[in-house]
């Protein structure tokens, strides 16, 4: 029996999770109870700054009041109907985001993974249809080291043993190349007439936070336009601000006046979104793209129960909303160079962090190779310890991403505590 003590309650949800739960994440040993913003509390009242955001999916802040009072109310009014029927909030949601994001059509789904299969399905039906591509013969380009999501097709394609491994019989169609080498993907396009699209994360996430070179994008842009292949971009974690502008890859914004190397964005073919689409409070996904690809799925051939529910479909026009209204892209370019810089004078003169890498508020650092990745954990227990939560990623990588509403003065306290954090762990080694 898992009893409640009075000194740490932590513990007691810990080993309830442990002992009742499947053991398909490692956590960080901390309970949270409560969000604010960029903050968020544990069981036992200590306060930490949330330097994950739930992987990027609490862009506009925990519990953010404007999300908040839209959700009770909307509660309170209709949730789900199912696409069995029309609902009075999902075709506003759709014009406003087709709009905004520059395409004709949205397809609407829960969980990013949801939204690349919906892409995979799309480009695959777009190559028989349009392209003309044999029956059943059709590729799509992934990059080594991707992250899609954990469904039996995109583990498919994924090149990590531990996401793919015994999860066979894996799905066929699939060509792997190295993200950022525009030769690699010129490369298979000239080979194969039957590969219909290329799906591709404008920075890995995973994979370490991998920037590639500023031009990769519009290059891989022309390189798809010239051999009639979908680009697909997954800005599940890259898009709504969290690099510095509305997306990453997309230069239709509304941060247009800010955007001073508007000319380096590219438009791809299709577009997928999740994770801050809802600020974190709900699942909602969303594959954009032109109707020309659109058309090719007809009623009965794809959906979800909760996709474009009316629940769904409004918290996803007010997380939009904030991202525009606070200018949350436009602080997270600020204070993203900020980081890197603050960081980088530190890391001349550290004797474990290498270097600091990333765009926007999505950033990370690299330990030493000669620390093995046991380092980052125990880096990452100190900073809890010190106020701060963050993750170590693949290897020796600690990833940094605030909720994008992070001040100014709270970004240098946080640039604080991790500095002092990694100084004490170098004395202690
Ligand atoms: C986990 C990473 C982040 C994603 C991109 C699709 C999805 C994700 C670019 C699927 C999801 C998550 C899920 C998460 C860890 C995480 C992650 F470390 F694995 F890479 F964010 F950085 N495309 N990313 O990043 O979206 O189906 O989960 O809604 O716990 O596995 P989902």
């Amino acid at each position: 029996m898992i009893e409640k003590t009075s000194k740490d309650l932590s513990q007691f949800h810990l080993d309830l999770e442990r002992k009742f739960g499947a053991n398909d994440y490692h956590p960080l040993p901390v309970v949270l109870e409560k969000g604010e913003g960029v903050f968020v509390w544990d069981v036992n009242g200590k306060k930490y700054y949330d330097f994950l955001s739930a992987y990027s999916a609490v862009n506009q802040g925990h519990c953010h009041p404007e999300l908040v009072s839209l959700i009770k109310n909307q509660a309170e009014t209709l949730t789900l109907t199912s696409r069995a029927f029309y609902n009075n909030k999902l075709g506003e949601y759709m014009e406003f985001a087709t709009k905004l994001f520059g395409f004709d059509k949205l397809l609407p789904m829960n969980t990013g993974a949801e939204g690349v299969e919906t892409s995979i399905k799309l480009s695959r039906k777009w190559g028989y249809l349009k392209k003309k591509v044999d029956q059943n013969q059709a590729k799509i380009v992934v990059c080594n080291n991707n992250f899609h999501g954990r469904t039996t097709t995109v583990i498919s394609f994924s090149t990590d043993p531990g996401s793919k491994d015994f999860f066979g019989p894996h799905t066929p169609g699939f060509i792997h190349i190295p993200h950022g080498e525009i030769s690699a993907l010129e490369n298979v396009f000239k080979k194969d007439k039957n590969i219909v699209s290329f799906l591709v994360e404008p920075i890995q996430g995973e994979a370490g936070v991998n920037v590639p070179e500023p031009e990769y994008l519009k290059k891989v842009r022309s390189l798809c336009s010239q051999y009639n292949v979908l680009m697909i971009a997954d800005e599940i974690q890259t898009g709504l601000g969290r690099t510095g502008s509305l997306l990453a890859s997309c230069g239709n914004c509304t941060c247009e006046s800010f955007c001073e190397q508007q000319s380096t964005y590219v438009r791809p073919d299709i577009l997928i979104l999740a994770k801050a689409l809802s600020g974190g409070t709900y699942p909602i996904s969303a594959v954009l793209c032109d109707t020309e690809i659109m058309e090719v799925i007809q009623p009965g051939q794809h959906g979800s129960t909760f996709g474009g529910n009316p629940f769904a479909a409004s918290i996803a026009k007010k997380a939009i909303e904030i991202i525009i209204d606070e200018r949350l892209a436009q602080n997270a370019r600020v204070l993203g160079e900020i980081f890197r810089s603050e960081m980088n004078k530190y890391i001349k003169s550290s004797k474990i962090v290498k270097l600091v890498r990333g765009k926007g508020l999505l950033n990370a650092i690299v330990i030493d190779e000669n620390h093995d990745s046991q380092t980052a954990w125990n880096i990452c227990l100190k900073l809890r310890d010190n106020g701060l939560l963050a993750k170590p990623t693949h290897g020796n990588v600690i990833r940094f991403a605030p909720p994008l509403v992070i001040t100014k003065d709270q970004l240098f306290d946080c640039i604080n505590i991790i500095t002092s954090t990694i100084k004490e762990f170098e004395k202690s080694i």
